[in-house]
């Protein structure tokens, strides 16, 4: 028997785990309580690391289509292939005709972050687009706006803090996003017994505020109104003070200009919210010692989640609780390769074709990748490579691309699973099984609560023949090079490429150190950093971005939905739209149920339990309906990430079906926050009607 250490990949948390192994075979998965980060937290997704590893259902070799079927091939096959036809329809139709879809475990995998970017620059097209953009395009676009790198997202201080606030994010069933933070129930219960206080503003009475000292409903999709009333009220009662911040920022007295016809009457009348309230919790903001205001996928995924995530960081920002304990600061990575100048970001460099969506970062607003493939003319997308995504069942109208992905000449795939996406495809390269690689959490290093450094090495060798995710995208840049004519990059293994970031780090640490502590490397708490590491083009904070105040007039004139809206949930035995193959997660009562609230039941005649027809713009899902008080009236409850779209054909081998349906069959990619073109996923209007039995 022998015991390992490794991070959890499979959310944001990156607890540390033990496990042990006998005879090849993964015995046990336990939190490893001498984590630094994450002393010892699990939840169920990490032990069912084991499932994932040993399902009989994971590729392990390339496929290719044969008819509605799928045979294997040779790696060698496979990659000339996928680079010959990628090569021939840039050759043909343009360099934008190929375009890329980055699904959210890239940023899960050390390998493919380190090798994403030389496969991007291969390939050199403009079709590029990514989960970013159903997800947390517009707190990106925030930092970038407003203190000047994409990355500079401010971590609350939940360790330190006296107040956190929460505004659309459920860390007790996501364990937490855009803040690293495993074991959050261990910590909320020290926060509460320094005396602190956490308060959640959400449609729903979730898990997270169960166990919160207040939360109040709020009708989705108008936390802008009331954010910004907020902001408004840290004003006119004279609370606005930001500090040691007020030396280095920008526009503070255009902001107030701009807050001050949105005040809380305004907000209270869409967001059922009473006025009384949204000045109390702005008070409460200005008066705690040390607050940190949060806002997750429920305030990023709507209308105006650009000005929800711009009114969020004004909030801390005007308290003076941005940058410093306590209150909201950047992390100190050990290697800083996201925070790096170069890595900046930007937005709006280029448009979408048919719709003219900006730009952010180098993708475009996935919410548009069906038209681009549907709409005939230059620059068509004629061929898609997917990496470790899912976006026929994870973005708007997943049935519209689901059909278009039909029209392409090409679809190949870098996955492990078929599913509603990759069963489009014409070659699917499976890397080997994560338990077999070595990795570092480059990503959530940035977004940690606490700064850390850990090195995990591979539990297992890699099966003879397997190819990790860094080799595939290897072999995939070279011979898409080489079969262009041009020159093929020069790519390193990915350890060495992670060595090489730690060794130029601000600690100077190398591989070999993080090898040595197993537990992960201990490098302090927060610590501030403004205005040093400011990197807008005047070093200074901007704290009115032309791009927010353009948007404001849009939030002025927008008319409140008057029906029911529909808004998604998360479970902790779900992670997005895959692991449901393990039985150990998706067992237990049928999670895959409507919630509505039993007052829009009785209006509607429907029964608790019976089967309901939901419809939007889009199209109609049948589903059972669960009658819950814990949502509130008008708002009904479904989770995303499950259901086989309509389509026929290739049998899928993830178990998504379980009686559930695809939240995306009814988003819709027409509803975006226009200012940073990210989807709206929640609050999308809808209705419910009983079905007749
Ligand atoms: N309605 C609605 N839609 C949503 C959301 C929502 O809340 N509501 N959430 C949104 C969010 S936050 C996100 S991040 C997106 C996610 O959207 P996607 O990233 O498009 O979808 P995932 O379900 O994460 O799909 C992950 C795929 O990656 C594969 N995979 C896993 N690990 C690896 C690996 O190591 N290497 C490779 N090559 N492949 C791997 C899995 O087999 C799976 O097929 O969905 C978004 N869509
Ligand atoms: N178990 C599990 N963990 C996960 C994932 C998973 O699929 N399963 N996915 C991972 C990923 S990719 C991500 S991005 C994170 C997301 O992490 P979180 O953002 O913490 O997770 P969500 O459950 O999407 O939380 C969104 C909350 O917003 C609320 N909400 C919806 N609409 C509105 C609104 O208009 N206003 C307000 N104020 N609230 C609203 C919802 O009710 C919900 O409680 O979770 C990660 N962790
Ligand atoms: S909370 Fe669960 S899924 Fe997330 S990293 Fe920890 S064990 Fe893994
Ligand atoms: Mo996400």
């Amino acid at each position: 028997m022998s015991v390992h250490y490794r991070a959890c990949h499979l959310c944001e948390a990156i607890c540390g785990l033990e496990l042990t192994v006998e005879a090849g075979h993964v015995t046990t998965i336990k939190g490893d309580k001498a984590d630094v980060l994450s002393r010892g937290h699990i939840c169920p997704k990490g032990v069912a690391l084991k499932d994932l590893h040993e399902d009989p259902d994971r590729l392990r070799t390339p496929v290719k289509r044969v008819g509605d079927r799928f045979v294997e091939i040779g790696w060698g096959e496979a990659v000339s292939t996928v680079a010959t036809r990628l090569a021939e329809t840039a050759k043909a139709h343009g360099q934008d005709a190929v375009a890329l879809y980055f699904g959210n475990p890239n940023v899960h995998s050390s390998g493919l972050l380190t090798h994403g970017g030389g496969l991007g620059r291969a390939i050199k097209t403009r079709s590029v687009y990514s989960a970013t953009s159903v997800d947390q395009l517009p707190a990106q676009l925030m930092a970038l706006w407003m203190y000047g790198h994409q990355n500079f997202l401010p971590i609350p201080d939940i360790d330190h803090t006296d107040l956190f606030m929460v505004f659309g994010g459920n860390p007790m069933a996501s364990n937490g996003s855009l803040m690293t933070v495993p074991d959050f129930p261990g910590r909320l219960h020290a926060l509460k017994a320094r005396g602190g206080r956490m308060v959640v503003v959400d449609p729903r009475r979730t898990e997270t505020a169960k166990v919160a000292d207040a939360h109040h409903f709020i009708r989705p999709g108008t936390d802008a109104l009331v954010l910004l009333a907020m902001v408004n009220v840290l004003f006119a009662e004279g609370l606005a003070k930001p500090g040691r911040l007020a030396d280095f920022t920008d526009g503070i007295e255009a902001v107030r200009d701009a807050v001050a016809p949105f005040t809380p009457e305004r907000a209270a009348a869409q967001s059922g919210l009473d006025a009384d309230i949204i000045r109390a919790l702005a008070r409460e903001v200005a008066q705690a010692p040390r607050a940190a205001v949060y806002g997750r996928m429920g305030v990023s995924t709507q209308a105006f989640g650009t000005l929800c995530q711009w009114a969020i960081q004004l909030l801390n920002l005007l308290t003076g609780n941005l940058d410093r304990e306590g209150g909201t600061l950047l992390a100190h990575p050990a290697i800083e390769a996201g925070m790096a100048p170069r890595g900046a970001g930007g937005f709006g460099r280029w448009h979408s074709r048919i719709r003219n969506l900006p730009e952010f970062s180098g993708n475009l607003p996935v919410a548009a990748l069906a038209e681009e493939i549907l709409t005939p003319g230059q620059g068509q997308v004629r061929a898609l490579l997917t990496i470790a995504g899912n976006p026929v069942s994870s973005t708007p109208n997943g049935r519209q691309l689901d059909a278009a992905l039909d029209d392409l000449d090409f679809v190949a795939c870098v996955d492990f699973y078929v599913n509603e996406t990759t069963r489009h495809a014409d070659i699917i390269l499976p890397p080997a099984s994560p338990l077999e690689r070595g990795h570092y959490d480059l990503a959530f290093y940035n977004l940690a609560v606490r700064n850390v450094a850990r090195w995990s090495e591979p539990l297992f060798d890699k099966p003879e023949g397997a190819r990790h995710d860094w080799e595939i995208l290897t072999a995939l840049a070279t011979e898409y090079a080489r079969a262009m004519g041009n020159e093929p990059p020069n790519l390193l293994p990915s350890e060495t490429m992670i060595d090489f970031g730690l060794r130029t780090g601000p600690y100077e640490l190398d591989l070999e150190t993080l090898k040595a502590s197993p537990h992960g490397v201990d490098l302090g708490p927060l610590r501030p950093s403004f205005p040093e590491r400011l990197v807008t083009n005047n070093g200074r904070i901007t704290a009115a971005p032309a791009g927010c105040l353009a948007d404001l007039a849009r939030l002025a004139a927008a008319k409140p939905e008057a029906g029911l809206v529909l808004i998604g949930r998360r479970h902790v035995r779900s992670n997005n739209s895959w692991m449901h193959n393990s039985t150990r997660l998706v067992k237990g009562p049928n999670r895959q149920r409507l919630q509505m609230h039993p007052a829009d039941m009785e209006e509607r005649q429907i029964r608790d339990g019976a089967r309901v027809a939901v419809s939007s713009r889009i199209g109609t899902v049948e589903i059972e309906v669960e009658a819950s008080g814990d949502v509130m009236p008008g708002v009904v409850c479904l989770p995303h990430g499950w259901g086989q779209s309509t389509r026929d054909g290739i049998q899928m081998s993830v178990a998504n079906a379980s009686g559930g349906v695809s939240f995306n069959d009814l988003s819709d990619e027409n509803r975006l926050d226009v200012a940073s073109g990210n989807a709206v996923l929640n609050g999308v209007p809808v209705e419910v009607r009983a079905l007749a039995v």
